[in-house]
């Protein structure tokens, strides 16, 4: 039978890379995937219209949502959101590809293609592996990325290729007792499910994927981020229970929700 499989972008003041985005959604990638949500989480630019107007111009051969997130949620928050959209409404595999024209969906489909992502957990994209491509990272960061990717493979007893790309795929079975919904929000979110997915014994497999930084503006701010994942990172070795059961979030959250600002449904 085939897998019910959402695809869901997370879109914050991105209007230049949206539409590029979007572009990706080609016939042959679209057979693989049920639905898309575009999940804009009250981005302070145009993108909400420039999706919009996107989807009356253009044909997208599979079901296409936008929602906007009642309150900015942050990074975390918002794939918290998907993944609760995933469960609800039946889905099999929920992807996630950022909203910033990094990375291409097409690094993924081989896998689909051939059942791969039916033999693990998630499948999480790489940007450090063999095989993966960069463009526009400097040595620094690369560098430091991978250094980071170490620390964590030691931390967690095995291998980590990527601490948090914006190329995943996650089966919804892994998500759906929201083991994660007291993890970081914000863009370290990735970092604690690399953690909760250790703790847990998730079945993770790395692929390669290409990253390019041209014309996108990074959120992360790299010192500051460094130093409060390397603290992750040390409580989680220190006290593992204490690290998976503790509330990460500054601000908890009750619910995380979104209205429905534009749809395309599409009947096979
Ligand atoms: N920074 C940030 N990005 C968000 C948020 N919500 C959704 N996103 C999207 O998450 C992705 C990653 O953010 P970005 O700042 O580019 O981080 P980086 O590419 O990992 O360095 C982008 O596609 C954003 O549009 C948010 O609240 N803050
Ligand atoms: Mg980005």
């Amino acid at each position: 039978m085939k897998d019910k499989i959402l695809l869901f972008i997370p879109m914050y003041n991105c209007e230049k890379q949206i539409t590029r985005v979007l572009d990706q959604f080609n016939d042959e990638v679209c057979r693989y995937i049920q639905e898309i949500i575009i999940l804009n989480n009250r981005s302070t630019d145009d993108g909400e219209q420039v999706v919009a107007g996107y989807l009356d111009t253009h044909e997208i051969l599979t079901t296409v949502k936008l929602l906007r997130n009642d309150e900015n949620y942050g990074l975390g928050g918002s794939q918290k959101l998907a993944f609760d959209y995933a469960v609800k409404n039946g889905f099999d595999y929920v992807i996630m590809l950022h909203g910033d024209d990094q990375g291409s969906i097409e690094d993924l489909i081989p896998y689909i293609r051939r059942g791969i992502h039916r033999k693990y957990d998630c499948l999480l994209g790489a940007r450090f592996m063999n095989g993966s491509r960069l463009k526009g990272y400097s040595a620094f960061r690369t560098f430091g990325n991978v250094v980071y990717n170490i620390l964590f493979s030691l931390g967690v007893g095995q291998r980590v290729l990527d601490l948090g790309s914006g190329l995943n795929m996650y089966s919804t079975a892994m998500l759906k007792d929201r083991f994660y919904i007291k993890y970081k929000d914000n863009l370290m979110f990735n970092y604690c499910m690399i953690l909760g997915s250790a703790y847990y014994g998730h079945n993770i497999r790395f692929f390669p994927i290409c990253w390019r930084e041209d014309d996108q503006v990074s959120n992360v701010k790299m010192m500051n981020q460094a130093v409060t994942v390397l603290k992750l990172l040390g409580s989680y070795i220190i006290n593992k229970k204490k690290f998976i059961e503790a509330e990460h979030r500054d601000n908890v959250v009750e619910a995380y929700t979104a209205k429905i600002i534009a749809e395309d449904l599409y009947q096979e």
